[in-house]
């Protein structure tokens, strides 16, 4: 119901930022010169050709003007030669397209943009669709903010027992409204429990499986952490761990952890720490530039040699520690003490500044302001993004009668998303 209102609430301002957008543009845009002065009125709204841009310009009676490259349009002509509706693909072919490729009429018949092309082909495009695939850029923005990437909220210390958001494990798995709300709430704020799961090893499978499967690592598919004797990873002792991410070192870091607390220790410890990297990332970048950028630029290697179920491996992968995407944003955190490779290959005079932009982070990720600790209940899943937070746990004691059990899995981020439009897809084609 929420999700159906929202989505609707979604639509409405597209339609909005694209009409705005387009306002916007045409009092600054070149006036649009028919060619050959064809122009064909009609109550939907008009269209014409701009030789001067190459363009194809569409006024709509509610939205004012709206461009569309001549190329972008060829490219894209949605006909049975060159795009198959069945796998929505684009099936022209490069090699013989060409980037010249001009209109000789366009003329908008009741709600569609009928374009003939001087080579005889011929385009009908639906403005709905033209509508949808604007150039506005408020438009663009709202689609990507909705479609690609969701917006994500900084938490701290402060803040974090206010946004935690719960979810009821029956919930989750049965209704797709839950499914939908659980993984928006992990997208914004990068953190989320699921609550009265059944105490068994299957249930993060299950779970798992809800999203799309878990994703394997060289620690096999769900993995159990419980104390153990000649470990080959550091989490499966019961002594501190440090504040890190998981798998620094592969290439596709696994993006969410998954962790079933089974038996919850009787002794004080046992607890998870976690912090919001990316509110620390934000705020490092505020207050200290340089330490900012030694964090973003110095490359470090990241490994992880060993052994599991006698399968031998040696990962390594090279990235800094806060990591931008090319629009400059942050994008995901690279840490682990552990898994820090020996091998710093680097110039020798940046490797003191990075220990000190090193221990800025540290002192921040573990302060009071940022770091929360948060004491698993038995039944409960604690979901978290492996890219964003950093998390650890306190040191424990296993007693006679409890053996600390919690099983862990990993979800990527590339099927949640996938996911997330999915399950948004339908409730709309549902909602209208
Ligand atoms: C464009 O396509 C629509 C929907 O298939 C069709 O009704 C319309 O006749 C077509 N227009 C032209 C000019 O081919
Ligand atoms: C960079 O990351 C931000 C935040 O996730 C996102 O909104 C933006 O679309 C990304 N830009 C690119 C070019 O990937
Ligand atoms: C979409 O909305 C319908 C009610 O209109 C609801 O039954 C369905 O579960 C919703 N699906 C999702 C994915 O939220
Ligand atoms: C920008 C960059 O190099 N990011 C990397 C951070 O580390 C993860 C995995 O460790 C890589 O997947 C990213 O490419
Ligand atoms: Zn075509």
């Amino acid at each position: 119901m929420v999700l159906v209102r929202s989505l609707g609430v979604l639509a409405l301002q597209v339609q909005r930022a694209a009409a705005a957008a387009a306002r916007a543009v045409s009092r600054t845009a070149v006036q649009a010169k028919p060619l050959r002065q064809q122009r064909w009125a009609s109550t939907v709204g008009e269209a014409a050709l701009c030789s001067k841009t190459d363009m194809v310009v569409l006024r709509l009676p509610q939205s004012d003007e709206m461009r569309f490259p001549f190329v972008w349009l060829r490219d894209n002509c949605q006909c049975s030669d060159c795009f198959h509706p069945d796998s929505q693909s684009r099936t022209i072919d490069l090699q013989t397209f060409d980037i010249n490729s001009k209109p000789s009429e366009v003329k908008v018949v009741n709600d569609f943009v009928h374009i003939n092309w001087l080579d005889g082909h011929i385009s009908n495009f639906s403005i709905k669709w033209l509508q949808e695939h604007c150039f506005q850029r408020d438009a663009q923005h709202l689609w990507l903010k909705s479609m690609y990437r969701l917006p994500r909220k900084t938490w701290t210390a402060q803040t974090f027992e206010n946004i935690l958001p719960r979810f009821q494990f029956c919930d989750v798995l049965r209704s797709d409204v839950s499914l939908y709300n659980w993984l928006v709430n992990l997208a914004t704020f990068g953190v989320s429990i699921i609550e009265n799961a059944p105490s068994d090893t299957t249930t993060i499978r299950n779970l798992a499986e809800r999203v799309a499967f878990i994703r394997r690592t060289h620690y096999g598919e769900e993995f159990s952490v419980r104390a153990k004797p000649g470990t080959t990873n550091v989490a499966y002792l019961s002594a501190n761990l440090q504040l890190h991410t998981d798998l620094p070192y592969y290439n596709y870091k696994p993006g969410v952890n998954l962790l079933h607390c089974l038996v919850q220790t009787e002794s004080d410890g046992g607890s998870n720490l976690l912090t919001d990297t990316l509110a620390v990332a934000e705020w490092i970048k505020k207050v200290d530039a340089k330490s900012y950028q030694a964090l973003t630029q110095t490359i470090v290697d990241w490994n992880d040699i060993g052994q599991e179920n006698g399968n031998h491996f040696h990962s390594i992968h090279r990235a800094p520690v806060i990591c931008e995407n090319r629009s400059g944003e942050i994008e995901r955190i690279n840490f682990s003490q552990p898994q820090r490779d020996s091998h710093f290959n680097i110039p020798i005079e940046d490797v003191k500044p990075w220990y000190q932009a090193m221990d800025r982070f540290i002192a921040a990720v573990y302060s009071n302001d940022f770091c929360v600790t948060y004491k698993m209940k038995e039944g409960e899943i604690l979901t978290f993004d492996n890219i964003r937070l950093l998390h650890g746990r306190k040191k424990y004691e296993d007693t006679g009668n409890s053996i600390r059990h919690v099983v862990g899995g990993y979800l990527d981020w590339d099927e949640i998303w996938s996911r997330i439009r999915v399950l948004k897809k339908a409730n709309n084609s549902g909602a209208s």
